[in-house]
This record gives C-alpha cells, structure tokens and sequence, in this order.
C-alpha cells in the first residue's frame, strides 16, 4: 500500500494554512480519527483561473467522475475513488490535513506528465565516467529547479484538456527546459522538429499518484513519467538548455542515491536509474 509524506507536512505551499496533523497510522480513510478536523483550503487566484474547476455545488458544474469526462480525464491511475456524502472527491491514498483544492485546478485527480531525459556522463575526452564502488555508469537527467518550491525536480507539467501524454511530454520539456514559450512561432516549429524523434521512443517508467505538496484530500496529481534516453550524447546530449516558463534553473544533474528533489520524483529516477543499470 502506498503512503505520502510531502503532502502531509507543516504549511501549505503558498500559505499560512497549517495542516491538520495526520500520523501514519491515520491516513488510510478505512481508520477511524474521530478528532480529524482539517481546515478547508482552496488559494483565492485559483477559482477565477480558465483552467480550473468551478467550485462544487455550482449548478452549472456537473463534473462525471472517474471517468474521461469529456476533454478532461477525471480517471484515476489507482483506482475508482470515492465521492463522500457532500459530493467531494475523496484522496485515493488517504488524509492530507487539508480539504479543498488548495493551488490545484481539478477537484479529484490533476493530470500531469514528466519527461526524463537522461545520458551517460562524460568527463572532458568523452569517456563514460564509472563510480569507483559500484563500478556502474553515472547516469545524468535534465532537472529543473522549480519556481514555486525552488526544489529540483523532473521538468514535468499538466496535460492539457484534450492533450496526448506525449504531446504534453516534449511540450513541458521544452518549455521548461529550453525556453520555447520566448521563441517565436519559427524557431519553436524548427525546435520541435529537432526532437521529435527523440522523443518518439520513451519508456515508461511511472505511472500513478504523485506524492506532491500541493495534494489535499479531495485534490491530488497523478503522472505519467517517461524515459528519454540519449544513448550516445547525440541528440540531447549536445543541445543548448535554458531555463523557461515555471522553471528557475536548469542543468544536468548526476544521478546517485542521495539524490533530494520534489514530491517523489526521486523515486522515478531511481527506476530509471536501475532501467539503464547505471549508477545509484
Ligand atoms: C508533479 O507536478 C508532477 O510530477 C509534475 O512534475 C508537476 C506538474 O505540475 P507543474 O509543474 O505544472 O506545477 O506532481
Ligand atoms: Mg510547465
Ligand atoms: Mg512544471
């Protein structure tokens, strides 16, 4: 069974709500916790937002859950979830401290997908460098430092209503990664093509909930995480990163087991990680 941790922690992101405490042993909905009493959170620029949901109750808001809901996937990777008596979505893992939408969008299941692109690294005579103890390849991904949390993390980021996975893969990546959002309508086109096949073959690595911060108990991400490998550093192992959109930084990051990045991205790369037999 899975569990969370970071969307159980301390503050809301972005705020001064302080979650209700919720101890391990008392995120399953199954167990009683009589004294639960989370405060309801939903960030007041979030409702007047396009992309998000109308609030629940709203007479014009008849959302069908667990279901593709017309452009929007409201199915969960878990499975079905529950719809508590108030008409709310109910956190397929369990409590979170905290009811409400809080900075996410869709009530129930947020969408997203992460793009991990990774090549063997080099030392300066292109010779694959091997870590002197565990004798295996160091393998290394593009990770962008997160505008919000200011965490390193996987360049990923929401599906859009009607997107493909992997439309929204190689989008979030050059977004985030190289910038296209400031490239005009040409050099974007140019762009996308000099990936494309790159990011033709990817390979699943993760697919499911997302331990993210901003997780509540009637709100949460799930992902879909795909490996893009560069076998000989030829296609991204030479392009030029630049840092964009929600992304403060980027750069290629050595993969080892000490690696500390946001939500449970690190459990992605350690998948990826032992795919490829490198390092870790
Ligand atoms: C995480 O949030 C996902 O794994 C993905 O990396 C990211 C998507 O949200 P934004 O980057 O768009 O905020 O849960
Ligand atoms: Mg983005
Ligand atoms: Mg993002």
């Amino acid at each position: 069974r899975m569990i969370h941790y970071k969307c159980r922690q301390g503050f809301y992101p972005s705020s001064n709500v302080k979650r209700f405490e919720v101890p391990e042993n008392k995120v399953a909905w199954y167990i009683e916790y009589s004294e639960y009493k989370p405060i309801e959170y939903t960030a007041p620029n979030i409702k007047t937002k396009p992309w998000a949901d109308p609030d629940i109750g709203e007479i014009s808001f008849k959302p069908n859950w667990n279901t593709i809901d017309g452009n929007v996937n409201r199915k969960s990777f878990t499975s079905d979830y529950v719809i508590n008596k108030n008409g709310y979505p109910l956190n397929p893992i369990g409590r979170t401290g905290i009811i409400g939408r809080g900075l996410l969008g869709r009530w129930g299941p947020n969408h997203a997908a992460d793009p991990i692109v990774t090549r063997w690294k080099q030392d300066i005579t292109d010779v694959a460098e091997v870590n002197k103890d565990t004798k295996k390849p160091i393998l290394q991904f593009v990770a962008i430092q997160r505008q919000d949390s200011g965490e390193w993390a996987i360049p990923g980021g929401m599906v859009d209503p009607g997107e493909t996975i992997s439309a929204t893969l190689k989008r979030e990546f050059m977004e985030e990664a190289m910038n296209s959002l400031k490239k005009n309508e040409t050099e974007r086109e140019k762009l996308e093509k000099s990936m494309r096949k790159f990011f033709e073959q990817g390979e699943e690595i993760y697919k499911g909930y997302v331990d993210d911060p901003r997780n509540t108990d009637n709100a949460w991400m799930e992902t879909v995480a795909l490996n893009f490998h560069d076998q000989n550093n030829s296609v991204v192992g030479n392009i030029k990163l630049v840092a964009g959109d929600d992304a403060r930084n980027v750069k290629w990051m050595d993969i080892d087991r000490n690696l500390n990045l946001y939500a449970n991205h690190s459990e992605f790369i350690k998948k990826t990680a032992e795919k490829l037999d490198a390092h870790w």
